[in-house]
Order: structure tokens, then sequence, then C-alpha cells
């Protein structure tokens, strides 16, 4: 009941075991072909699943079921046999015990179902820097998804049929279908039931219960951040939740920038940039996701791994992120957005008035006076990246783009300045790993808590966060010179009354050019305890009527607010024991000295 007769020994045996298992009615293996992708989109608009866009070429609405509207950071594993490999910040099982209740799920899942195997390269297929995955699954929806996110087919087919390595990605939604039972519109399990797992000794990935987002297209966050993280340790490359993008300045000279952020702080907005000071252009990447190696010449180089953006949809409009709402206007998928009368998708703060009457992502009747919003916080779209009008020419290189600039950045109405550069590699270091936003309405936690999140990958390291840090200092030491700097930036500094000081979006780029004319040793920087400041003069305020009083707060550093941070930091330290490196803790020594 296969339609394809896989001569990877490895896999074969694994779908065949995986099919035992999961008792599926039919098995069938993708090709990543347009023909599949819009059949699979049929049978989902048959089945109810799916609604065609009439005001969007080729685009499907999906509501989710209102339990299943996240990734889910309680259900995620990371198992390895001592639990200490995982370390403070990660959830643990024995992989053993993790294995056998999960074994126990799996018995019959796929009842009714049909299981779609899934070859999927992250990055580039071919690329040195590429890895391949399979995907199990038994949804069609996340078969779509990962034919937008990843590379899917024939391609990948081969490398396995000539014996390539593959990173094996079980997935169920945990809906058996029993004879004569009606299909649910999204069928998935309780939560006490879901489990996001992975197994970083085996490079192998176990999820069960979700069919949404990051718990279930196994590429993204699972694979290319979490396992990844841990083989990149084990084979001295970097997987990191960063944007990349391209800056090029009216000289033509190019810089490469990384930026890591938490989540809602506008990264897709910074990745997608339109700048406003004349004669500078930047291309994007990636949004989320980079992996980086050293290359011959000794610098370090990034490809983005997915294919597409899986982007938070309220919040985006052409006020905010133009070039993302370019990038949808066709050939995508949202889900849990609402549904306006003319057969559109609708969220919060899209551009213009709201419409008088909409269709809200439970299904239920909305206008602006409903109490409710009508987008979940988190409805997502899911467009190719190619669609971006600013796609970078280079963004499936082979070898990746060098990178000049690492950016790490937070949410803080006070206290951290517009920007401030490392004193070097290990200060750069430490403001990763002591990287703190305040949480939002849109994330995790009461709102306005500082919640630390070292590089932004609290919930995507998939090993001991302080063996992360040590990995950091080992880069930096291959690397040497040629290094990227290190910035650390705040857009969201506030006034006393509440007040944004700085307008974000395209004047981001005014920041960034600072950050280019340091790398290019054109411009100073003011030496503070914190870091290297711009002297006001060197940021390009030209068409900017930003009051001097706002850049004097902008730049601001407050030194005794800085002492107050020292306590939390340490504390924030304390959690990773004996395997915080001693290098982290000399840096906070010397930040203490400088701020006296
Ligand atoms: O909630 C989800 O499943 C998606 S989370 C996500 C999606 C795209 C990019 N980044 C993230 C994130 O949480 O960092
Ligand atoms: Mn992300």
């Amino acid at each position: 009941m296969s339609n394809y007769q896989c001569r990877n020994q490895k896999l074969s045996q694994w779908v065949q075991e995986t099919a035992s298992l999961c008792k599926p009615e039919s098995i069938y293996w993708c090709d990543g072909s347009k023909q599949e992708y819009d059949r699979l989109m049929a049978q989902m608009v048959a089945s109810g699943m799916a609604l065609p866009l009439k005001k969007r070429p080729n685009c499907f609405h999906f509501r989710s079921d209102p339990s299943d509207v996240a990734r889910v950071e309680d259900r995620t594993y990371i198992s390895y046999p001592d639990q200490a490999d995982a370390g403070p910040t990660n959830n643990w099982f024995a992989p053993d015990e993790l294995k056998a209740t999960m074994a126990g799920l799996y018995q019959g899942c796929m009842r009714g179902r049909t299981m779609y195997v899934i070859p999927f390269s992250m990055g580039p297929v071919g690329s040195k820097l590429s890895k391949i995955g399979v995907e199990i699954t038994d949804s069609p929806y996340v078969v779509c998804n990962m034919h937008i996110m990843t590379r899917v087919g024939d391609g990948v087919l081969d490398l396995l049929d000539q014996g390539a390595e593959f990173i094996p990605c079980l997935h169920s939604i945990g809906a058996p279908l029993e004879p004569g039972q009606k299909d649910g519109s999204w069928p998935c399990a309780p939560i006490e039931k879901k489990y996001i797992s992975h197994f970083p000794e085996e490079n192998l990935i176990w999820s069960y219960g979700s069919g949404y987002g990051g718990n279930a297209l196994l590429g993204k966050k699972c694979l290319a951040l979490r396992i990844a993280s841990a083989v990149a340790r084990r084979e001295g490359w970097m997987a990191e939740h960063m944007l990349i993008l391209r800056l090029t300045n009216p000289e033509g000279r190019q810089f490469h920038i990384t930026g890591a952020f938490p989540s809602a702080c506008g990264k897709t907005n910074l990745a997608m940039l339109l700048p406003t000071i004349p004669g500078w252009k930047c291309e994007c990447v990636g949004d989320d996701i980079a992996w980086m190696r050293i290359g011959p010449d000794g610098r370090l180089y990034a490809i983005n791994p997915e294919a597409g953006f899986f982007g938070v949809a309220p919040g985006t409009s052409y006020a905010s992120n133009p070039m993302a709402m370019d990038s949808i206007k066709e050939n995508s998928i949202f889900t849990n957005c609402a549904i306006t009368d003319e057969g559109d998708v609708w969220w919060e703060l899209m551009d213009g008035p709201p419409p008088a009457h909409a269709v809200d992502w439970k299904g239920r009747d909305w206008t602006p006076a409903s109490t409710e919003v009508a987008a979940h916080a988190n409805a997502r779209f899911t467009a190719p990246a190619s669609q971006c009008p600013i796609i970078c020419p280079d963004w499936e290189k082979p070898e990746g783009v060098p990178i000049d600039i690492f950016i790490f950045g937070g949410r803080r109405a006070s206290v951290v300045p517009l920007v401030t550069e490392a004193y070097g590699w290990d200060h750069g270091v430490f403001m990763g790993a002591t990287a703190a936003s305040e949480t939002t309405a849109a994330n995790i936690g009461a709102v306005g808590n500082l919640r630390r999140d070292p590089f932004a990958m609290l919930p995507f390291c998939g090993y001991h966060m302080g063996d992360y840090f040590q990995h950091w200092f080992n880069m930096g030491d291959r690397l040497g010179n040629k290094a990227p700097r290190v910035f650390y930036v705040n857009w969201f500094r506030k006034t006393a009354e509440g007040k944004w000081l700085w307008p974000g979006f395209g004047d981001n780029s005014r920041v960034l050019k600072w950050m280019c004319e340091r790398v290019e040793g054109k411009v100073g920087g003011a030496e503070t305890p914190i870091g290297l400041l711009p002297l006001s003069q060197d940021l390009d305020m030209q068409g900017l009527n930003l009051p001097a009083e706002n850049l004097a707060e902008l730049l601001k550093v407050d030194t005794e607010a800085w002492r107050a941070e020292l306590p939390d930091i340490a504390k924030h330290f304390q959690k990773f024991g004996d395997r915080l490196p001693a290098r982290l803790q000399r840096q906070l020594e010397e930040l203490s000295k400088r701020l006296g």
C-alpha cells in the first residue's frame, strides 16, 4: 500500500516499523510537487478543513482547535540519559521512560488515516551546510506547510536513495479514526497527551498530539534549532534563532547581519526592513533561523535552513512590514485568522479600519463591538520566502553569506540604550547570555515581566545552556579576529509617560548604518561601563524629526539602574552551576567594576 519503493535501507525499515506501530490505512511518500500540494489542499477543502480565499489566489485558511494554537513549552522535552545534560532550562524525561509512554500513545494512532512520508532538506538541497530530515505525519495540513517551509521532494529522495543520512521526525496528531467515525476539522489530542520530544544523542524527534506550528512542522524549531544546536556543538558549527539580512551601503559594500530576538520583538519586521536612509538597501536572507559554519577563509558563513516564513499575522500590516504583506498575496496558508465577508483574511492591526463584520478564528460572528479579538494572537501565515520582494538573490547560495555583525536584543521600556557595541567577543557572549525581554500579551507569562532569554534560545537549546555558552566561546576562539562584531539593541525604550522614544521599523536602518560604519572603522564609539555607544553626531538622523531629548535619553547609560541589574544577572548565572563558563562570570565581575 505504498506509492514508492525506497532504496535507503534504514529509511525503509523505519517507515515499515512506524507503520506497524501506528497502523495507518495507507502510506504515501511525498514528492514535493505542485500537483501533490493541490491534491491535498483540494481534499482538505472538500472535508471542510480548509477554506479557499476568494481574494488571494491559491491561498487557504485553516481554523485550529482552540486547545491547539501555539508551541507548548511545558510539553516539550529534551531527553538525555543523564538529566544534567538537558540543563536547567529544559524539561527532561529519561529516554526509555519517554519512549515507552509515547510508544503507548503511537500504538494505532493513525488508524483510518494516511501516513505521509515527507523527505525534506533544511537548507539548499545538497549544500554541505544542509541537513536532511524525514517527517512521518498523519496530517495533510503538515504536509502542505512543509512544502512551503522546507525543500520537499525528489531531489532529497535521490540523496536518500544514495544512502544520505537523515534525521527521523515522527509526528502524529493523535486522533485515530474508528470505522465510520466522522473526522473533525482540526483533530488533535488533549494537552495532557501532547508530547514534543527530542532525543539529541540519537538525532531523533517524536511529536504527538498537536497539529500546530512548531509542534508539528518538525523541520523548524525541533530539527533546525533543538536537534541542530546539539549536532552543531558536536560538529563545530552554530544553529541559532536568528534572522539574516544583507545591508548594502550607497557605495555598494555589502554587510551581512544576523539578529537574535525573543518572540514579540519584531524579528520578521527587521528581517524585511525598508531603510529610511537614502541609498541604503536591505535584502532578506531569513527571518528566524541561521546555520553558520566557518568557511575556508576563516569567516563565519550563514544559511537560512528554511524555505518559507511562518509569521505572526496580528500586527503585520503595510505600516509595520510591507514586504511581509506583499509576500502573502498568493500561494500562502493562513491559520486562525478572521475571515471577512469578501472572502479575505483579516487580523488585528491590519491596515485600514476593521471590517464591519467578520467570522472570527473560532468561527463565530465578529464585529468591531465584539469583546474578543477576531484573529488569535498567534494566528500565522505560511508563505514561500521566494515571494518576498526583497529576498536576497543569494539566499539559497549553498555556501551561505559571510556574517559581519551579530545583534542581540530585547524589549525594555527603560535601562537598556538604543544600541551598544560589545568591547570584544567575550563581552558579546555576555550580552547574548544575559539578553532579556519584557513579556507582552503576545508571549509567555504575565505582561511586563522581565524574562532572561539567552541568545533568544531559551525554548530552543537542545542541551545544557551552560555548555551552549561555552560553545560560543569556542567558536569565538576559532574565529579570532574574523569574528563578527557584536551589538545589543533596544527599539522599545519609553518615556516616563509611556511613549515610545524611537520610531523603530524602517528607521532602525539608522542604527544598522552605525554598526556598519563601526565595522568599516568610519565612526568612533563612546566608552561607557556597559559598552561602546554612538556619539550622537554619528547616528544618521537626517529626515527624522526626533527631539534632541529623545536621542539623549535613548543613548543614556543610567549606571544606577545598571547596577540594580547585577543581582538578577548573578542569579540568572547561578542556574547553570558548574557548567557556567568562568569567562562569563569574569565578564559580570568586569561589568560590575566598570559600573563602580
Ligand atoms: O507557535 C508556534 O507554533 C510558532 S512559534 C514561531 C514561529 C515562527 C518563528 N518563530 C517562532 C518562535 O516561537 O520563535
Ligand atoms: Mn522564532
